[in-house]
């Protein structure tokens, strides 16, 4: 019989399907290292978005220039965003790759601007090496891998020797082929799995464990049904032993429930936000930090008066 805390794994809600370590195996992890500090994850932490690209699924070209992308960051500050994570390349499905030198030029001015005059540090979510060593030089303390280092193999190297921490996500394919193999057996088992790979490469590679984060690629080579089944069943991959990190914003599952477009899916992202942090995750990577602020603030209230 199910008692309360164990897990429903495979989404449906019926019951147990395979046997995760027990409860007390979950990692206690309180922190993530990142640069020199230890960020506390005992309380949630907002990731904002960034899009330094003309074409990104929902904000593309929203900021034209680093002017405009400093406005947005430091509003995002005050808003409550503990992380910005910054981008130049779409990996929206069928999105053309772009070359380094283009990624480069795109993010690197903002991210020099940025660590200047920003208090919290800034994130550069690329696939390439390159480009990782050039935002970590210039600043950047986090690198926001959506392949899990399975695109470029000189990624864990780069990061480990450039002292920068790595959120690594699940993810199969190119953003141009990743939706013909979303075909899973068992989608969380399968994602756990390929993430523990990504996990070990990045440790055998020398970044160093306590700043590694795990994200189980929310849209990336998966169906909104198959999300849907993940953001279930999260609880599932916590015998990882990392912190959690989810992206959820505005994206497609939203879309497949409700029928709204990218714009009106705030709702939506705030929903799927609150039921990862009530299975344990703790960071959320999302283009609206105000909302969502408020969303964990009014949840662990409720929490914290029910302890
Ligand atoms: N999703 C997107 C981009 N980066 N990084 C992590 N760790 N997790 C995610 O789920 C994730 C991510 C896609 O969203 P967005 O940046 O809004 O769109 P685009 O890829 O079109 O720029």
């Amino acid at each position: 019989m199910m008692r309360k805390g164990d897990l429903a794994v495979d989404g449906s809600g019926r019951g147990e399907r395979y046997a995760f370590p027990p409860r007390s195996s979950v990692s206690p992890v309180s922190f993530w290292r990142v640069g020199d500090q230890e960020m506390d994850l005992s309380s949630p932490r907002v990731m904002g978005v960034l899009n330094l690209t003309p074409d990104s699924f929902s904000d593309g070209g929203a900021l034209p220039s680093v002017e405009a992308a400093l406005l947005r960051a430091r509003k995002m500050v005050e808003e409550g965003a503990d992380i910005l994570d910054v981008g130049g390349e779409s990996t929206r499905p069928g999105a053309s790759p772009v070359p380094s030198e283009e990624e480069i030029r795109r993010i690197l001015p903002f991210i020099r601007a940025a660590g200047a005059s920003l208090e919290v540090p800034i994130s550069v979510d690329t696939r390439k090496a390159v480009v990782a060593r050039e935002a970590l030089k210039a600043g950047a303390r986090i690198v926001n891998d959506v392949s899990g280092l399975n695109h470029d193999p000189g990624m864990a190297r780069v990061v480990a020797e450039e002292g920068g921490s790595l959120i690594l996500s699940h993810m199969r394919g190119t953003p141009a082929t990743m939706r013909e193999l979303a075909v899973y057996q068992d989608v969380l088992r399968e994602v756990g799995e390929e993430l523990g790979r990504s996990l070990d490469v990045a440790l055998g590679r020398g970044v160093g464990e306590d700043r590694i984060v795990l994200d189980p690629g929310i849209g990336f080579a998966k169906t909104p049904a198959q999300s849907l089944t993940i953001l279930g069943a999260l609880e599932g991959l916590r015998y990882l032993g990392r912190p959690l990190l989810v992206g959820v914003s505005r994206k497609s599952f939203i879309g497949e429930v409700t029928g709204v477009p990218p714009a009106e899916r705030l709702p939506g992202t705030l929903a799927a936000c609150v039921v990862s942090f009530l299975q344990g995750v703790r960071i959320f990577r999302v283009h609206d930090v105000a909302p969502l602020v408020q969303a964990l603030a009014v949840v662990r209230a409720i929490i914290e008066v029910g302890e």
